[in-house]
């Protein structure tokens, strides 16, 4: 087991010395935002509360939380903190509804969230020896920046891929030997996949390492993307309000992913009250930022679900870990009154040796929620008949609805019809969200 740390005096600080340091920190911030943010300035008032009642951790309960529709509201420079000219980038959501959330950054905080993503990448396991290919998307998103920097501030060779030309990034990979490889777990797999069909074996690559987030993943996937890519996996997970990837990463036990706690306080949430959950509870997870400049969050509402646990992680690093998260309160769909991740389902189809690129489709007719899932059946089942296929389909249908409780209907369809994803993968085709159902968790 390696047991490097990029920043040692911060990830193995004694508990009570993170909690005086987050202590002493959120006091000056709470004060910093209150001082310079007009639009959090008036939620405080709103709600009665003023800088000086927050004299410990505990008092962060009284503050308004925000959420993304604050963002939305204060767009674009309403919840910025200091001056533009002291802002040195931007980069936002991929925000596929509504208005982009914009973060600004002032080179201190770029170089924190570097920091943030150096100590992932050191945590799996990388060093000045590494080559890294980056094939998170650069540009506005925050993938392809922060694991640049954080490749650069360990020394590493960095190589700037971006996401998508799958050939091209193959044969960067085998050219450059690149031994750490940075994108989406759908996209990885999608490389794993591409590997095979040139012929390529597990072991015929240089590769490592990988460190993939951005997009919930199970543990099935995983094995799914070390079998195919003859690498170890590592989760790593952030959003582009709190910086983007590094808030909190995977070390090598795996077992959760490290908060970057000097950074950074997590509560969890009870989603429908907004009552700040005992620790060990599953619910929504909140960041504040305890020390960003241009764009300082406090108690923003990520929509993640987790939990968290401080029980001793054998890596010696000190900092609380949140559980993969089992996917966003907003992806989570209601199906005849039943709670549904599209997790489940991909947890289901790598369990019976299918692909994870599904395509699930809810609709409703006559009143009653459907759910038709899209399977590509393995290459060397293609010349079933249609009995056998049918079959199948119904042994497959019947271990998701072991999982979810509800029954689907499954179509297993042609290898390679369904689209491969090069960034976030998208997985769900609402069709009750035309008919205008509000199919979404209720809060606020
Ligand atoms: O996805 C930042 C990122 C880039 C993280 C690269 C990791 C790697 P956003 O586009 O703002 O930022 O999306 C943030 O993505 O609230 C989660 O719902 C989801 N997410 C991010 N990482 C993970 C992960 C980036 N490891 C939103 N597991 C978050 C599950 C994740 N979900």
């Amino acid at each position: 087991m390696h047991k490097h740390y990029f920043q040692p005096e911060a990830e193995t600080m004694p508990v009570n010395e993170i909690k005086k340091l987050q202590e002493y920190k959120l006091i000056h911030q709470v004060r910093y935002v209150y001082e310079n943010v007009e639009y959090y300035r008036n939620l405080m008032d709103a709600k009665g509360v003023k800088p000086e009642d927050i004299t410990c951790l505990a008092d962060i309960s009284k503050l308004p939380l925000l959420s993304k529709a604050d963002l939305r509201d204060a767009y674009p420079y309403g919840m910025l903190a200091t001056d533009i000219k002291n802002c040195v980038r931007i980069q936002s959501t991929s925000g596929t509804t509504g208005k982009r959330v914009v973060a600004f950054y002032t080179q201190n905080d770029v170089d924190m969230w570097e920091d943030c993503c150096a100590r992932a990448i050191v945590a799996a396991g990388g060093s000045e020896d590494d080559v890294v290919q980056v094939a998170y998307g650069y540009g506005l998103f925050t993938g392809g920046a922060g694991l640049h920097g954080g490749s650069h501030k360990v020394g590493c060779l960095t190589l700037p891929m971006s996401s998508g030309n799958t050939e091209r990034q193959i044969q960067f990979m085998m050219d450059l030997q690149s031994t750490i490889l940075c994108c989406t777990p759908s996209y990885a797999a999608y490389i794993g996949e591409s590997l095979k069909e040139r012929g390529y074996k597990p072991g015929y690559n240089t590769l490592k390492v990988g460190i993939f987030g951005a997009e919930p993943w199970t543990e099935e996937m995983r094995h799914d993307i070390q079998n195919s890519l003859g690498i170890k996996a590592y989760d790593i997970y952030g959003l582009t309000e709190t910086s983007g990837p590094g808030v909190a990463f995977e070390c090598e036990c795996q077992n959760g992913m490290h908060i970057n706690e000097d950074h950074f306080y997590a509560e969890i949430i009870d989603p429908d009250t907004g009552e700040v959950l005992p620790e060990g509870s599953k619910g929504e997870l909140v960041f504040t930022a305890l020390d960003k400049e241009a764009f300082p969050l406090i108690r923003y509402r990520t929509r993640d679900i987790t939990v968290l646990t401080r029980e001793k992680c054998s890596c010696g690093r000190t900092f609380v870990r949140m559980h993969k998260p089992m996917g966003r309160s907003d992806d989570m769909m209601i199906i005849r009154g039943v709670n549904v991740f599209p997790s489940q389902i991909e947890a289901v189809l790598l369990n019976n040796g299918y692909a994870p690129n599904s395509q699930i489709i809810v609709d409703r007719v006559n009143n009653t929620d459907t759910l038709d899932i899209n399977v590509e059946m393995l290459p060397e089942d293609f010349s079933d008949t249609p009995k056998v296929i049918t079959k199948k389909e119904k042994q497959l249908q019947s271990a998701i609805k072991t999982m979810l409780g509800i029954n689907p209907i499954v179509h297993l369809v042609a290898p390679k019809t369904i689209a491969r994803s090069e960034g976030k993968a998208v997985r769900v085709i609402d069709k009750r969200k035309k008919l205008g159902i509000n199919i979404k968790f209720s809060r606020q």
